[in-house]
């Protein structure tokens, strides 16, 4: 065992904790500029994952030319600001978006549709100038045949000035429009919704939000957004395999006890607010370490980390396994019960759901080698099956 004691231990976690919460209490300012009925509204709406009868932004609220700016908060931290262009964001002296514009754009998105103009070059330049990063998009995409697409997509980079590797996304936002109907075969019905009440007319919002999320990954804020998502399956594993692979990547060398725990609490504190939006308290998140890892309930981090992290020396291939599927065991463990909405009350459950998952995964990792196990993909794979 290494020379740890409590002090350090608690130290370093405590460190990597508070990191992670002043992260959270930043916010993601995000600014749509697009012409007059390109589909913004809609797009926001597809974007953050609204329900069909609970839009964020109203969708061609009244016919004709509409020239307001938007502003909306999701949450404590996400602001959005819905806009025509930013002449009118100053003209009409639209204070919340000014504030957002001093504060600084983390997202810019250009929705365009139809076929390409060079008015859209100025939104483009202003986005630009104002934001982190930019994402076009090309909305009502079902309005061009698939082969036409290409070509129109071509153009717009064209009219742009955008290079042949930049993104323009092809998207279909419509949904959102309470007097849109399907039509088929000259009869109108209603758009239908999927599982999550979302409008099943929605298409290749997903690639961007993807996109925009590996972007914000970098910039710490991508919980942010993942929150405000209906299906949080593929966020949570995400947290889960890169928690699993940095363990065993740290496993191996000397001394990182301490990092592992700390790495171990971001990730319950990251699941927490993926699930419920709001942050788990340090001391609950160890509290929930060593339920897992330890034997008996209560124990402190010195013990913990003794219970789980292999003596110095001997760190091999096997050792690291066990320290990176007790780690994939704990957080799988409280993905479930967080996903099942059980409450984390019951310590016998919790345990009893950590070590069937732990078994299954030292069955599989076996004889899985050095390379494979500090590799997030590797993980992504196993544990896919079990949560
Ligand atoms: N076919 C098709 N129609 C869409 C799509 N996205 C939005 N629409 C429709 O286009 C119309 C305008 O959409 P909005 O979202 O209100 O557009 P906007 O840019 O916010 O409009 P303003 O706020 O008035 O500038 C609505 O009837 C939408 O249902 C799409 O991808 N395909
Ligand atoms: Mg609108």
């Amino acid at each position: 065992m290494e020379n740890y004691n409590e002090k350090d231990l608690n130290a370093k976690v405590d460190e990597m904790f508070n990191d992670f919460k002043t992260k959270l209490d930043s916010t993601l300012n995000v600014l749509v500029l697009g012409k007059v009925s390109a589909g913004k509204s809609s797009f926001l709406n597809a974007f953050f994952d609204r329900e069909m009868t609970d839009p964020l932004f109203t969708v061609n609220a009244k016919s004709g030319e509409t020239t307001e700016v938007k502003f909306e908060k999701l949450g404590e931290n996400i602001s959005i600001a819905d806009t025509p262009g930013l002449d009118d964001i100053v003209s009409e002296n639209s204070a919340e978006t000014i504030k957002m514009l001093d504060d600084g754009v983390d997202i810019g998105i250009l929705v365009l549709s139809g076929s390409a103009d060079k008015s859209q070059k100025k939104h483009y330049e202003d986005l630009r100038e104002k934001s982190t990063a930019v994402f076009i998009v090309l909305n009502k995409a079902d309005t061009f045949s698939e082969e036409n697409l290409s070509g129109v997509i071509a153009q717009w980079k064209d009219q742009l000035g955008l290079s042949e590797e930049e993104e323009i996304y092809p998207v279909v936002s419509r949904g959102y429009d309470p007097k849109d109907k399907e039509i088929f075969r000259g009869q109108e019905f209603e758009i239908e919704v999927d599982n999550h009440g979302r409008p099943k007319t929605i298409k290749g919002i997903d690639t961007v939000r993807d996109d925009v999320l590996v972007f914000l990954e970098k910039q710490g804020k991508d919980l942010l957004l993942a929150k405000e998502l209906k299906d949080k399956s593929k966020k949570a594993l995400a947290i889960i395999s890169t928690a699993t692979a940095t363990a065993a990547g740290a496993a191996f060398i000397p001394g990182s006890a301490a990092y592992i725990l700390g790495v171990q609490a971001v990730a319950i504190g990251s699941l927490g607010y993926l699930y419920t939006g709001e942050m788990i308290g340090k001391a609950n998140a160890i509290s929930f370490i060593g339920t897992f890892a330890a034997e008996q309930v209560g124990m402190n981090l010195f013990l913990i980390a003794k219970s789980f992290l292999p003596p110095t020396g001997v760190i091999d291939a096997a050792a690291a396994a066990v320290a990176a599927s007790v780690t994939a065991a704990m957080l799988s463990a409280v993905n479930y019960i967080l996903k099942n909405e059980i409450g984390f009350g019951d310590k016998e459950q919790m345990k009893s759901i950590f070590n069937d998952i732990k078994e299954q995964l030292k069955a599989e990792t076996k004889s899985a080698e050095k390379k494979e196990l500090i590799k997030a993909t590797f993980w992504k794979v196993l544990i896919k099956k079990i949560i």
